[in-house]
């Protein structure tokens, strides 16, 4: 049977034909326009970008490979016993398309534990950071250090080849995401739990591992496989997506265009916005004493945040125009397993009221929830209530699908990226209020 490397292989050398004919035949047909809103707004919606790893759809949100997060859930293998899939064959399907068999997803399960070991010279650049440091910067800092491992970095040096650019890609990519876990499990434990540190244990796979070296219990591992997967991608329009698209495109390897990608997630408009919400909700709750705000009382904290000038963190996107299915499948996840949590009251009373008063603002153009707005309150629960370590969890699931995407760029032989800017006054001119 094929390994995914062959596998992959073989999808590459299909798919290619395909884009090299839209390049050819079809390269000066238009397949949108640019107004000035979209130049100077952000570039929202301007179809610049081509990805079939996943689609995000306005209204009925996210599709990995044609999937629903439902219809995934559901096809792909799971550990005995276990509620959600393993990440592992998640990462075979996003590279593939392909649903894979028990056996082929352990093949990965295995080859990613012969990865999966965090370099010591990782360990002691974080350990020289200061300790206060932001533990997305040291999660940065630590993919941006193995660098000096990149087997695409060899390559290039060793003389590059166009075809072929994307085994050496594909390797690196899956270093990564087979050492992200560990990297992640020993800044929390470092910061967090007195310096004390767990070892891998070599019968579990990256969830179950990730809960272990974490020191959480079950059912974390099935949370960690959930939360990986629901994170991984969302089309490659979004900051963390596109920065790490941008960055490899001039041929940077994974290490340099996945730190970069980090960098961006640790925005709060963007993955930072899960820590937001629990600090907020925090907020709400220490004035309320720990008690659920009524509907008056909870609209009343919203409006006030509103009107100091801050956003709704959790709520809104610049794509959905409905509820995020990343937010319901979380809600379903704490309908299931936590009904009566306190935070998790916090957060249903809080969907129950910011729609409408975002709608009455009427400044957002999506007043719904999304993925962020529920994240936090699994996390907490379960025991990891240090916030500020949240986006790093993004993190490690949004590797997932942002090394999916520039492995295939590199199949595909995407250029580096160069769109064109114009001057304020030339903007004037094309609407006609200059000459
Ligand atoms: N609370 C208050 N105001 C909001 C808002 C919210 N949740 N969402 C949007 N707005 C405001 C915007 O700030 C903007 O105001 P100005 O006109 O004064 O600049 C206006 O509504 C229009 O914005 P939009 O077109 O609806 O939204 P954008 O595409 O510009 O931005 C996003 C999208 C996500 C940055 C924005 O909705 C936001 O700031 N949300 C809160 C932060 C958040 O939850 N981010 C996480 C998103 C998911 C993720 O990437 O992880």
């Amino acid at each position: 049977m094929a390994t995914l490397k062959e596998k992959l292989g073989e999808k590459i050398e299909a798919h290619r034909p395909r884009t090299t004919r839209l390049l050819k035949e079809y390269g000066n047909v238009k397949i949108g326009e640019v107004t000035v809103e979209q130049a100077i707004g952000g570039m929202r919606g301007i179809k610049s970008l081509v990805t079939d790893i996943s689609y995000l759809d306005p209204n009925e949100g996210i599709r990995f490979r044609g999937k629903t997060i439902p219809e995934v859930m559901e096809a792909l293998p799971k550990p005995a016993g276990k509620d959600y899939p393993y990440v592992e064959g998640f990462w075979y399907f996003l590279l593939t398309g392909d649903v894979p068999n028990e056996k082929e997803t352990l093949e990965i399960v295995e080859d990613f534990k012969k990865r999966r070991g965090v370099p010591q010279y990782v360990i002691d650049v974080l350990r020289a950071m200061p300790r206060d440091t932001h533990p997305m910067t040291m999660f940065s800092a630590a993919v941006l250090s193995m660098q000096r491992d990149s087997k695409f970095a060899k390559f290039y040096d060793e003389g590059f080849n166009k075809m072929k650019a994307w085994c050496p890609m594909f390797e690196d990519a899956t270093d990564l995401i087979a050492k992200l876990p560990g990297v992640a499990a020993y800044i929390y434990r470092m910061k967090y739990r007195g310096d004390v540190h767990i070892p891998a244990d070599d019968s579990l796979d990256l969830g179950g591992n990730f809960a272990h070296m974490m020191g959480l219990p079950e059912p974390y591992d099935d949370v960690a496989r959930m939360y990986f997967i629901i994170h991984s991608d969302h089309e490659s329009g979004n900051v963390s997506a596109h920065a790490t698209h941008l960055v490899a495109s001039a041929l940077s390897d994974a290490y340099y265009s996945l730190s970069a990608g980090l960098n961006g997630l640790a925005g709060p408009l963007h993955g930072l916005a899960n820590q937001e919400v629990l600090k907020w909700i925090q907020g709400v709750m220490s004035q309320m004493d720990g008690k659920l705000p009524s509907e008056e009382e909870m609209k009343k904290f919203v409006w006030d945040t509103l009107n100091s000038g801050q956003v709704i963190p959790g709520y809104g996107h610049a794509v959905l125009r409905k509820t995020d299915p990343r937010y319901m499948s979380q809600r379903e996840f704490c309908l299931k397993h936590l009904p009566d949590d306190p935070i998790f009251a916090f957060v249903s009373r809080l969907y129950d009221v910011v729609p409408d008063i975002l709608r009455e603002q009427g400044k957002a153009k999506n007043p719904w929830p999304n993925v962020d707005a529920q994240s936090g309150v699994i996390q907490w629960y379960y025991g990891l209530k240090e916030y500020d370590f949240y986006t790093v969890l993004f993190g490690v699931g949004r590797a997932i699908g942002v090394l999916a995407n520039i492995t295939w760029d590199r199949a595909l032989g995407y250029p580096i990226e160069r769109p064109k800017s114009l001057t304020t006054e030339m903007v004037e001119e094309a609407v006609g209020l200059k000459k």
